[in-house]
């Protein structure tokens, strides 16, 4: 099977229109209105229940494909949902909004948090209040949720990137990381990896890593850390951005310089924002998972959870509409799938 046919969802057009109602919501966001369908914590099977996304940011372009992915599965598991959240990454920018939902009394929180701590107090308060939560893309400290949807195994999103930019560099040279935000879980765990990855495995010996920089998944400043990084490290080969924000961003700085070829770029990127820049050689070759499963997944993720099918410990398993049965594993942590390499010799299969 090729890709989830939910990745239509993360359609240009659908996924603009979403992101305009998300804006809408955040911005008129003052912690006291009603949720849609009351939300009593009492749960049921799923009628009247209320589930909240809260990503980490709502004007980025990843985040509208994830969110199409989750209201389709809220559809189709019962609830009522609603988007909240900053415009901008930062670490306590969702603290309102998770307090805003909590007064609501919405029975699921989906949150992939921009600081694992720093959410916690509130996510525990919204507990204490009955909700369930549900940790996406980036996770909290396992104590602050009952489940984490990963996108795809972490370890095997690090290994990827270094395989990747291994092959564009010839194995050797110097390399650097453009992350998201410093607070950025998802991120740092991935940089943990390669670190450790760079360091131990005889293949990568001649592959040092000079820089990390942190664009805070803001264009502009990615743009500029780009810039940064290529005047500050003149032999640089290639920099690796895990952020579909920031290699969108490098690729477009890169394009037009006179780097362009010489100084090779992957990462995590969206296909649809990444193909002008693979049919231009800028970029050889990057990573993703598809994004529109990981909200899809997490909706249902909240469905077990308001039935008490699950508690979300090791061993449980709940289904999850057409991509069949979860499973739970360690420190409650569920798996999406795998990640893909997209290329110049299978981008245009792809829409998200
Ligand atoms: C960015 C965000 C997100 C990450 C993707 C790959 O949009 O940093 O958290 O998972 O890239």
């Amino acid at each position: 099977m090729m890709l989830f046919s939910r990745a239509r969802s993360g359609s240009p057009r659908r996924g603009a229109s979403f992101a305009a109602v998300a804006v809408t919501v955040a911005l008129v966001a003052t912690g006291c209105a009603a949720a849609d369908g009351g939300g009593d914590g009492s749960g049921g099977e799923g009628g009247g229940s209320t589930i909240a996304f809260l990503p980490k940011q709502l004007n980025n372009p990843y985040t509208d494909v994830v969110l199409g992915g989750g209201e389709d599965g809220a559809k189709e598991a019962g609830f009522d949902s609603q988007v909240l959240g900053p415009l901008e990454a930062s670490a306590s920018a969702q603290i309102p909004f998770i307090e805003q939902a909590t007064q609501e009394g919405t029975n699921v929180i989906v949150i992939a948090a921009n600081d694992p701590d720093a959410v916690g107090p509130s996510l525990s308060a919204a507990r204490e209040a009955g909700a369930k939560i549900v940790a996406f893309d980036s996770d909290t400290d396992p104590d602050y949720r009952d489940i984490f949807i990963s996108q795809v195994v972490a370890k095997d999103v690090a290994l990827i990137q270094l395989e990747i930019i291994s092959e564009q560099i010839g194995g050797a040279g110097d390399v650097a990381i453009l992350s998201a935000t410093a607070t950025a879980s998802n991120q740092n765990e991935w940089i943990k990896f390669m670190e450790e990855e760079l360091a131990s495995n005889p293949d990568y010996a001649d592959i040092h890593l000079v820089a990390k920089v942190y664009g805070d998944d803001d264009a502009d400043k990615s743009f500029q850390e780009t810039q940064g990084l290529l005047s500050s490290y003149p032999n640089l080969k290639g920099i690796i951005s895990p952020t579909t924000v920031g290699i969108a961003a490098a690729a477009k700085y890169l394009s037009t310089s006179d780097y362009k070829g010489k100084v090779a770029l992957t990462g995590l990127g969206l296909p649809n924002e990444m193909r002008e820049f693979v049919k231009d050689d800028t970029v050889k070759e990057f990573a993703l998972w598809d994004p529109a499963q990981l909200g899809y997944v997490a909706a249902f993720a909240g469905k077990a959870l308001v039935d008490g099918d699950i508690t979300g410990a090791e061993g449980d398993s709940f289904e999850a509409g057409d991509l069949g049965t979860i499973e739970v594993g360690k420190d409650g942590v569920a798996i999406v799938g795998p990640p893909t390499r997209f290329n110049a010799d299978n981008i245009d299969d792809y829409d998200f």
